[in-house]
């Protein structure tokens, strides 16, 4: 593992570190958004007094804290051409042993923040139980890593391309609390309402600090998932949204895409179907992400999570 110095220095000084994950890098967003997003992110829990720590496989290293000229390589495989595993836990070890590069999802960030001693971490949207889960048994990995892993996650909830009801059951079998923030109902990552009740609501960072680092007393275990609203501006209502989904899960099933594939081609369709729409919003819901858990990770002080 090879740790930034700015982010060694945090983490040794006991200064709160945010980590970012990279697959929204390599496999979310084209090029070049996402690449000036995961800038811009990083620079967003700058600007909070907080260190990023983007966290991606380089060359068979783990690295934490990438440098520019990775996150730009990351962001430029569409273009490159480059071979990029997106890796969650069942294959990060492969990355490692094989002296490969690829991205990090939610699950495998989760794994190499906790290694390198952080405890936020901020995303866009996690994986969850997908839609028609009955036939594929298609449940993301990263559900069972916020169960058994203390890294705290914020999102701007589980996109609507899951069985979100099914999500919330599962993560609710599993113990993660999800946490809406100021709101009763949980988004839907490009909605503000996703129009299910959030198992728990509360007002903002302060009160949300305390409950976790309540949870971490207890020594419950796992994460907490905060799920943080996509400001109003950028808000597309779910009915507006669902026709692009619908589309471009029909289109996935007749071209065959299962597995790790089926996120990426999901939110890509998705993209070209809203003529941008969704990307301008996904830009804007990670920024606010990144924000929120900055302040959150500084409220939480430093509180040792086990
Ligand atoms: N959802 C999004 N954007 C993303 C992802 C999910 O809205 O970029 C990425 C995250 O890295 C997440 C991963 O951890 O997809 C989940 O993939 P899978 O469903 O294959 O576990
Ligand atoms: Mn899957």
């Amino acid at each position: 593992m090879e740790i930034s110095q700015a982010v060694s220095d945090a983490l040794a000084n006991g200064q709160p570190v945010v980590a970012l994950e990279s697959t929204i890098i390599t496999h979310g967003m084209p090029w070049p958004d996402n690449y000036n997003t995961a800038v811009a992110v990083e620079e967003v829990v700058r600007a909070a007094g907080v260190t990023p720590a983007t966290i991606a496989v380089i060359n068979g290293t783990l690295k934490v804290g990438l440098e520019t000229s990775d996150v730009e390589r990351l962001a430029r495989i569409s273009e490159t051409g480059e071979p990029m595993m997106k890796l969650s836990r069942a294959d990060l070890a492969l990355a490692l042993s094989q002296g490969v590069s690829g991205s990090t999802t939610v699950a495998a960030t989760m794994i190499v923040a906790h290694l390198a001693g952080i405890t936020f971490f901020a995303t866009g949207g996690i994986g969850g139980v997908h839609r028609g889960f009955e036939q594929t048994m298609d449940v993301s990995a990263d559900l069972t890593e916020l169960a058994r892993t203390p890294v705290n996650v914020v999102c701007a909830g589980a996109k609507a391309i899951l069985d979100i009801p099914r999500t919330l059951e599962y993560l609710e079998t599993v113990g993660v609390p999800v946490v809406t923030l100021g709101q009763p109902n949980i988004p839907a990552f490009w909605s503000r309402d996703g129009g299910i009740k959030s198992p728990i609501e509360l007002s903002g960072v302060e009160e949300t600090a305390a409950f976790i680092n309540t949870r971490h007393t207890l020594k419950l275990g796992g994460a907490t998932l905060v799920m943080n609203p996509i400001p109003e501006a950028y808000d597309i209502p779910s009915a507006r949204i669902e026709q692009w989904i619908t589309t471009a899960i029909q289109d996935a099933d007749a071209q065959g895409i299962s597995g790790k594939a089926v996120t990426p081609f999901l939110l890509s369709r998705i993209n070209v179907l809203s003529h941008g729409e969704s990307l301008k919003s996904n830009i804007a819901l990670i920024k606010h992400n990144a924000d929120i858990t900055a302040k959150l990770a500084l409220a939480a002080g430093s509180v040792q999570y086990r």
